[in-house]
């Protein structure tokens, strides 16, 4: 026999380091270059493979140790390699008086057999305190099989090999002996047994007896960690952490359901599947948040505080959430404020009146917005994009089509007006106005919804200082218009009276950066100031 102990090596000088996981068990024939030891620090969790081939003869450490380098992690018995072969028969034939260490060996037909899985050394007199599988379970190798819990440490026993549970010799609540059986496994066979060796195998009913060694936790305060705050108070077991680990599971966030909340498999499933559940929200379930690990609002009887009606949503109003919702926890929003000298603007809009009535439309100060709104997205072409899906790229529109929110009976829909670059204050007026009505009239189809680049929200009828609108994605921009006003301004030597219109512009600050929004800003109040800019 040659022993090798296996040590912590350099971990870049970490000391105190965390066994998390102890990936191989005592009996074991482990490959140069295998895992062997998770270590974890609070930066980062390492695998530690073992240098040479052989069978592992002892662990040196246990989950929860701390250790630098040089410590011993295992002992191998690296002469185990070359005598494998030789040793695999007489390990076979002599499986009934002397335990082996794998029933499958390379070069030797196995067949499907039953093993006995034994109480493992330094667990006698321990309290089985969780039995994790049934009669009948398939179990893969290293899956916890029972945990065991001494006055010192509570530990899993994993199963040696993958197989089918046939029997079960503890339960709940057992003390364990010495040699004592845990339970029988119908172990997987790597040929094609006889039918006479399975017969015989069966009329023999001696199973192979295999000791597996236990992956040990350190013990806990149980009653102080009903409420663990770190993942290392947690009440669990090795196999049942590094099954947390994997379905990205917090220990934390799980009550146990075993004695004195011990954390089982079964219990990181059920949290798992309560968690899927929670966050699986149809895709156009209005106004609830799903995703993003954002908790959701909580389900309230409002009837205990009153009479209460219960009305459905519109398809527009369900849509409109939905779309909110969306826009909101998937846009970082910046607001910015200004006001619009809007005196002259409506001075010319007034003087217009008597011509709109001829020819049959109402000018209210939205067209001159939406020509201004063309001349700054021409102008700032920075905010005539939309984000690409591929997240690398941005999309550069060519053309000038803004949407205009109207407030319907049906809910909020916002009708595009095309190519407003192009058209004249009548035409716009008019089409305005047609949209208007055909939205107010559950007339507006699919297509004269598409295809905006940036949307005008105006509240300003209705009154407000400001607002902050939501971005319409995937547009970039939304342009809010709030109630004018006449304020007082200082003309540089007193002041006087001017119609103020309060503007506040939401953007996509993923998209556009402060500079482009202060240039496309003060470009539109400039021409909106001044309409007769339009003309440059
Ligand atoms: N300040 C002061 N007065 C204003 C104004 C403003 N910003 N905007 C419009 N007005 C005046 C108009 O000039 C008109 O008065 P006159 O008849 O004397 O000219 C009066 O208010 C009514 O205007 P209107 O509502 O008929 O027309 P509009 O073009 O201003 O608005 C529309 C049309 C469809 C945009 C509006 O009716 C609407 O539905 N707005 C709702 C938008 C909305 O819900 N947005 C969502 C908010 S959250 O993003």
């Amino acid at each position: 026999m040659t022993q090798q102990i296996i040590s912590v090596p350099d971990i870049g000088g970490a000391e105190g380091v965390e066994v998390i996981e102890i990936s191989v068990a005592v009996g074991d024939m482990i490959e140069a270059d295998q895992g062997m030891v998770v270590l974890e620090t609070d930066k980062a969790s390492m695998d530690i493979p073992c240098p040479v081939e052989g069978m592992v003869t002892a662990l040196k450490v246990s989950v929860g140790d701390k250790v630098a380098e040089g410590d011993a992690l295992i002992e191998v018995d690296t002469e185990m390699v070359d005598n494998k072969d030789a040793t695999a028969e007489t390990d076979v034939a002599e499986s009934e008086s002397k335990p082996v260490a794998h029933a499958e060996v390379p070069g030797v037909t196995l067949v499907s057999e039953d093993v006995t899985v034994l109480v493992p050394e330094g667990a006698e007199g321990a309290e089985v305190i969780e039995v994790s599988v049934a009669v009948g379970d398939r179990v893969e190798e290293g899956d916890s099989l029972v945990v065991l819990e001494t006055d010192k440490a509570s530990m899993e026993v994993p199963a040696p090999q993958a197989g089918k549970v046939v029997s079960i010799a503890l339960g709940q609540g057992d003390k364990t002996v010495t040699g004592g059986e845990i339970l029988v496994l119908s172990v997987e066979s790597s040929g094609s047994p006889s039918a006479e060796r399975i017969a015989a195998d069966k009329s023999q009913s001696t199973a192979p007896v295999i000791p597996v060694a236990p992956q040990l936790a350190p013990a806990q305060d149980h009653n102080a960690i009903v409420k663990a705050s770190q993942s290392e108070d947690v009440y669990a077991g090795p196999a049942v952490r590094k099954f947390a680990r994997e379905m990205a599971v917090d220990l934390t966030q799980i009550t146990g359901s075993s004695d004195r909340g011990r954390i089982s498999k079964a219990d990181v499933k059920a949290y798992v599947k309560q968690m899927m559940n929670r966050h699986h929200v149809p895709s156009e379930t209005p106004g609830v948040t799903a995703g993003s690990g954002i908790p959701a609002i909580p389900e309230v009887d409002f009837s205990q505080f009153g009479d209460i009606e219960l009305l459905s949503m519109s398809k527009v109003k369900k849509l409109t959430a939905a779309n909110m919702s969306r826009n909101w926890l998937n846009i970082p929003h910046v607001t910015q404020f200004d006001e619009a000298d809007i005196t002259d603007l409506e001075a010319f809009r007034k003087s217009l009146k008597a011509e709109a009535e001829q020819r049959g439309v109402k000018i209210t100060p939205l067209p001159f917005l939406l020509k201004a709104c063309a001349a700054a997205l021409v102008a700032e072409p920075s905010f005539n994009v939309s984000m690409h899906c591929d997240g690398e790229h941005i999309v550069q529109r060519k053309y000038v089509n803004i949407g205009v929110a109207v407030d319907s009976p049906i809910g909020l829909v916002v009708p595009v007006i095309r190519d407003v670059d192009k058209k004249g204050l009548w035409e716009l007026a008019a089409e305005f106005m047609t949209m208007v009505a055909r939205a107010r009239d559950s007339k507006l189809g699919p297509k004269d919804m598409q295809g905006g680049c940036f949307t005008i929200s105006s509240l300003g009828a209705m009154g407000g200082q400001g607002f902050t609108p939501i971005v319409n994605a995937p547009e970039v921009a939304i342009l809010g218009v709030s109630k004018a006003e006449i304020k007082p301004q200082w003309n540089g030597s007193e002041f006087v009276p001017r119609n103020m219109l309060p503007l506040s512009l939401s953007y996509d600050h993923r998209a556009i950066n402060g500079g482009d929004a202060g240039r496309f800003f003060s470009y539109l109040n400039r021409v909106i100031g001044d309409v007769r800019r339009l003309l440059l």
